[in-house]
This record gives structure tokens, sequence and C-alpha cells, in this order.
């Protein structure tokens, strides 16, 4: 028995919110169904979702911190859709724990390590080139998930007040339907 916690010592979680992506290679297999049904199982809340083509320059950003690796280039290729489709499906979740419960049901990196009933061990591959297709990102801590939906959300894309924010005038030309 373990007797170094007492009762009701246990604090509940608190709420955490965390980005998630369905890869390119999610999309263009038809898997975005079977992956959002995996990611119910953790009773959180979608509040904000949308469908990007990635940017050279949002990707480096997004991985900067493995941009030492050997397969950092073919990681780059691989989010922007090089391989696949230009698209990603990029979404918060919102609730208790978060991060944890999405890591959980992502499964490990290396998808021949995850656990078979994870989402990457169900549809994730490792390419002759040797990138994990690991079809989702999750973010891995609170910190990261902050960097991370900053990046690519704007406040006004959630529906839910989730970080401090301002107001700002901005003076730029937009893309308008014609
Ligand atoms: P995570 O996605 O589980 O948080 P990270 O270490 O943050 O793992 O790596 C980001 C992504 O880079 C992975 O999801 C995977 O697609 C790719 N990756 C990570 N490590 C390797 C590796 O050793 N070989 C090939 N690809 C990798
Ligand atoms: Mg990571």
């Amino acid at each position: 028995m373990d007797t170094s916690k007492h009762e009701g010592e246990e604090k509940a979680m608190p709420e955490q919110k965390t980005l998630v992506i369905i890869k390119p290679d999610g999309l263009v297999k038809s898997l975005t169904g079977g992956i959002l049904t995996k990611l119910s199982e953790t009773k959180l809340k979608i509040i904000a979702a949308k469908v990007v083509r990635v940017s050279r320059e949002l990707a480096v950003e997004h991985y900067y911190h493995l941009k030492d690796q050997p397969f950092f280039g073919e990681l780059i290729k691989y989010i922007m859709g090089e391989h696949h489709t230009n698209r990603v499906l990029a979404m918060v979740y919102y609730g208790e724990d978060a991060i944890q419960k999405v890591r959980a049901i992502a499964g490990s990196t290396n998808p021949e390590e995850a656990e078979s009933i994870s989402i990457r061990g169900m549809f994730g591959r490792i390419t002759t080139k040797g990138v994990f297709e690991n079809v989702i990102h999750a973010s891995s801590d609170p910190k990261e998930a902050e960097r991370e939906i900053k990046l690519w959300f704007m406040p006004d894309e959630i529906v839910t007040d989730i970080y401090p924010t301002t107001e700002k005038e901005v003076a730029r030309k937009m893309r308008v339907w014609a």
C-alpha cells in the first residue's frame, strides 16, 4: 500500500489546453473520423478547429526544437504535406488533464513502439526515409501547449478565452472575397 499520500491529498488536475494536429498522412488516408472518435474517448472539449495549409515558416517554427536532428528536413516536408496533401487539421482540446489524456491516446512517438490500440499504433508507419509518419501531433506540456496554440491560432479563432489578450490597431492588407 502507498502510505506516502494521505486521503484527500490528491488535488484534482487543473483544466488544460493542448494543440492537436491531424497531420497530412492522417487526412489523405481518410483517417480523420477514426482519429476524432479515438480522441472523443478523452471526453475533452474541442474549443478550436481549422484546416491549415502549412507554410515552411510555420513548420520550422513549430518544430524548431528538432532543428539539429538528422530527420529535420524530411520532417518539415512531412508536416507541409510534400509527401501527401498540403493540409492539416489543427485543433485545441480543453479539459482536465488534457495534455496527458491526449498523449496517452496518441501513443509513443515511434509508431512501431506505440501501443497497438493507440492512434499512432493503429495508423502510423515509418517511411523508407526514416520519418515517423505518426498521423497526429499533441503538445507535451503546458508551456509547449501555450507556445503552439499561440503559433497556430489567433484569440478569436478559439471559443474560450484561455490566455490573456490585448487589443491592438493593425493596419494591414487583407485578402477579401472579390
Ligand atoms: P512527439 O510528436 O511525440 O511529441 P517529438 O520528439 O516532438 O515527438 O517529434 C516531433 C515529430 O518528429 C514526431 O511526431 C515524428 O513525426 C518526428 N520524429 C521524432 N523523432 C523522430 C525520429 O527519431 N525519427 C524520425 N522522425 C522522428
Ligand atoms: Mg513533441
